[in-house]
């Protein structure tokens, strides 16, 4: 039975059909929870909408009903942020109908696509014209351009190309009261106030639904170079990026740090993942180099590079991938961290940043403070070390009972904020604060941004209906 009332049911039914509106429990059951059962949560109804017209139809009705919203995409968030309450009151409005690739102009490098499509659809959308789309994650295949926008998401190609915030010219936002604001430019430079698109992206849902996106394309690329290599330590990992970096320019595109125990799991539990050397090391980078020339010289600038970080002993053992199999291979051992890691029980999350400069003393103090407070712990420190970004993420120590580790996430989740916090680091650096991160933020972000980040949530949405008790 739904809490919600009849007359609302029936609004909705008429401006969304039955096609877009799912009741029964069993249908609604996947749209309920996080591929991690990490969230669960209840709803009213899901809302399926087709177009920006029937997203803003339905926001109206249930902004005038007092309903709450809660907006989802692929719902391959880490952070709950697009679960529900366990009320039962709250509606969930998936964009997953809203795949439209409305136009792509390539004089003007741009495409503009609706919210619901999947980010591995934008980027075969965008080779299909003969550019880039760079935003590139685990999460590909299943998230939305309008998850993407709005957690302002990262991934393993922002080193060289940036994050969600940097991809995008503009945005088709449907407003908490129902109005659609046509922010569709493809412009790269609109000095005419406020830039009101930065708002919505990286705002999780509380803001507003975003319906529709302006992003910018780029050059394909041609000549790819990847390479496994093992390292030292964090430290080496960092001297590495920079001489990489300065040889090579932003042909680097990837620069991703795994610890030993990261690459264990995926070892353990993700299938065809064998190790690449003989060795034990105790740290591993994948690096990447592109080129949009056919043939450019990439695997001699890396090799160039390897030798000498390995005569500085920065460097312990490399292999380069010879072929496009090898590359994906080597792809596998990195992305197979966030499934390896459900395999061995509950998994606390952190998604920190710090100045690079300081990724080595973070991982450091973290890894002393968490053995003392807590003997046992596995770490599996992996991430995007080139733009200071680690998954600082804890699984529980060999024998324990989940329950009782699961007692200790918030404990735990302190003591890595604190360090973080002592490098003047984030407490999200990529998934953002949903339902997880909320409250810690209260109290690890600067009282004034909170204060203005309030100000802005009363104005937009002044019945706190998009999205609530995520974020702030
Ligand atoms: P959802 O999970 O459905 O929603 C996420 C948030 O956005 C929620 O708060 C929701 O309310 C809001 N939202 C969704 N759609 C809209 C909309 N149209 N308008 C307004 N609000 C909306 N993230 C990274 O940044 N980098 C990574 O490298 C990365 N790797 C991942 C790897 C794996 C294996 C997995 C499972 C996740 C990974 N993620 C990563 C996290 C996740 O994939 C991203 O956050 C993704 O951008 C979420 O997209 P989604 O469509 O699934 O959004
Ligand atoms: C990644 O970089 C993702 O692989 C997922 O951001 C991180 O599962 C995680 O903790
Ligand atoms: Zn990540």
């Amino acid at each position: 039975m739904s809490v919600l009332p009849n007359s609302l049911l029936q609004a909705l039914h008429a401006v969304l059909g039955d096609a877009g509106l799912i009741r029964d429990a069993e249908r609604m059951h996947s749209y309920l929870s996080d591929w991690r059962n990490a969230y669960k949560g209840q709803a009213a109804l899901v809302l399926r909408p087709a177009s920006t017209e029937e997203v803003a139809a339905a926001v109206r009705l249930c902004s005038e009903a007092g309903v709450a919203l809660v907006p989802q995409g692929g719902n391959t968030g880490l952070c709950g942020g697009s679960i529900p309450d366990e009320s039962g009151a709250q509606v969930v409005l998936s964009l997953t109908r809203m795949t439209r690739i409305r136009d792509v102009d390539v004089g003007n490098e741009t495409i503009t696509v609706e919210a619901g499509v999947v980010l591995q659809r934008l980027q075969e959308a965008a080779a299909e014209v003969g550019r880039l789309f760079p935003l590139s994650l685990g999460a590909e295949g299943s998230c939305t351009v309008g998850g993407n926008l709005a957690t302002n998401a990262g991934g393993t190609a922002v080193l060289r190309y940036g994050n969600m915030r940097d991809l995008a010219l503009g945005l088709e936002v449907v407003l908490p009261n129902g109005r659609i604001w046509n922010g569709l430019r493809g412009l790269r430079k609109d000095n005419t106030g406020y830039d009101l698109k930065q708002l919505f992206i990286g705002a999780e849902g509380t803001l507003g639904i975003i319906t529709a996106a302006v992003l910018k394309l780029f050059p394909a690329v041609r000549s790819l170079t990847t390479a496994w290599v093992a390292l030292p330590s964090p430290q080496a990992a960092v001297e590495l990026l920079g001489q990489m970096r300065s040889l090579c320019g932003d042909r680097l595109t990837g620069f991703e740090l795994m610890s030993r125990q990261s690459l264990e799991f995926v070892l353990r539990h993700v299938a065809g993942c064998n190790d690449l050397f003989a060795e034990v090391h105790s740290w591993y980078v994948l690096i990447e180099l592109s080129d949009t020339l056919f043939d450019a010289p990439l695997n001699d600038m890396l090799e160039r590079g390897l030798a000498e970080a390995f005569e500085q002993g920065t460097v312990l053992d490399a292999v380069v991938a010879s072929s496009q199999s090898q590359v994906a291979a080597l792809w596998a051992l990195r992305e197979g961290i966030s499934e390896a890691q459900n395999h061995e029980g509950p998994s606390l999350k952190h998604d920190i940043s710090v100045p690079v400069s300081s990724i080595a003393a973070f991982v450091a103090e973290a890894d002393k403070r968490l053995q003392q407070a807590f003997p046992g712990v596995r770490i599996v420190a992996y991430g995007h070390v080139g733009d200071g970004n680690l998954h600082y993420n804890i699984s529980k120590p060999l024998g324990a009972e989940d329950a009782g580790f699961k007692a200790q996430a918030q404990a735990i989740m302190h003591v890595i904020f604190d360090v973080t916090a002592s490098f003047a680091g984030s407490i999200s650096a990529e998934h953002g604060l949903g339902q997880s991160k909320r409250d810690a933020a209260r109290h690890y972000k600067d009282p004034l941004e909170l204060e203005l980040m309030r100000s802005i949530k009363q104005t937009l949405d002044p019945a706190g209906l998009m999205n609530p008790g995520k974020l702030l």
